[in-house]
């Protein structure tokens, strides 16, 4: 399924709802559902890290998974350059450390018993400091902390568009290839871009990425932007290579229809396009979005 999104802040975990809006109200076909009740959770451990590269943001989930027995609900990752263009332009932020560090991940986990799930956590970060796997940790110490932390990793989008907007893909891989597939479509930005800012964020725990790049601060904004199509291209191209998807979080919609055709093996759009015409055959539900109109 495309379109399931890491950042659920109030931990209520996924539900049907998710998958619809996945779904984009145009195909939804649910033959078999299991359901299981989970308490609300009572204690909550919210912290912002900071490390030297994705490598070791992928190695640290792996660690805190096994430490928090799966209770982590979040783990988004951010580079320097996302934390800078909130500083600059959101206000009332803060930078989380005393110095800057290339790459930061925001993480929660969830459980019943608040100090067992503090003193697991915090026993996994101080090993990985002391591996030199993440190179600074900040607890939340209040929910005003909490809500500083997640203001940083929530206003990236809107930070983005403040600092004159971007060129933006959604994609996913599997989360053993995500470190060295943002190496090479970094590098591969740049070679097509040199001017563009990669800011490349997201929902690390879900494989998922916002591969995005920024318009330079200075220069032909239109020029910049005429390049989207090809470096969405190479993108997705990309991305296909790596057996991911090229509208992880935010579904295909308009813009994405000919992309999907593009990339989606013929048998299964043509097994969309009849499972569609069956269950709305006088094209009524969202017109227009997933499959082109013909
Ligand atoms: C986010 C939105 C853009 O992750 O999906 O901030
Ligand atoms: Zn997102």
């Amino acid at each position: 399924l495309d379109g399931l999104s890491g950042l659920r802040k109030d931990n209520t975990g996924y539900d049907l709802r998710d998958l619809f809006i996945g779904a984009e109200g145009t195909l939804g076909v649910i033959t078999a559902a299991t359901v299981k009740l989970f308490p609300l959770p009572r204690a909550r451990v919210t912290v912002l890290v900071s490390l030297r590269d994705p490598e070791a943001a992928v190695e640290l989930l792996s660690r805190l998974r096994a430490a928090s027995s799966d209770r982590l609900v979040t783990f988004e990752l951010m580079p320097r350059i996302a934390i800078d263009l909130v500083l600059q332009h959101i206000p009332n932020t803060a930078d989380p450390f005393a110095a800057p560090h290339p790459w930061y991940v925001l993480l929660e986990a969830t459980a019943q018993h608040a100090d067992a799930l503090q003193e697991d956590i915090a026993r996994a970060l101080a090993l990985a400091q002391e591996q030199d796997v993440i190179r600074d940790a900040a607890l939340a110490q209040s929910e005003s902390q909490r809500e500083m932390f997640w203001r940083l990793r929530e206003s990236v989008p809107e930070a983005q568009t403040r600092a004159g907007g971007s060129i933006k893909h959604d994609v996913s891989v599997a989360i053993s290839d995500i470190a060295a597939f943002i190496r090479r479509g970094t590098a591969l930005c740049l070679q097509q871009i040199p001017e563009g800012r990669v800011v490349c964020y997201g929902h690390l725990g879900d494989g998922s990425l916002h591969f995005n790049v920024n318009a330079p601060e200075h220069g032909d904004r239109n020029a910049f932007f005429a390049q989207a199509p090809a470096l969405n291209r190479a993108m997705h191209d990309l991305t296909r290579e790596y057996r991911g998807s090229i509208s992880a979080e935010h579904g295909i919609g308009q813009l994405k229809t000919q992309e999907l055709a593009r990339y989606k093996h013929p048998v299964a759009l043509s097994l969309m396009q009849t499972l569609k015409k069956a269950l709305d055959p006088n094209g009524v539900m969202n017109p227009g979005k997933v499959i082109a109109a013909r």
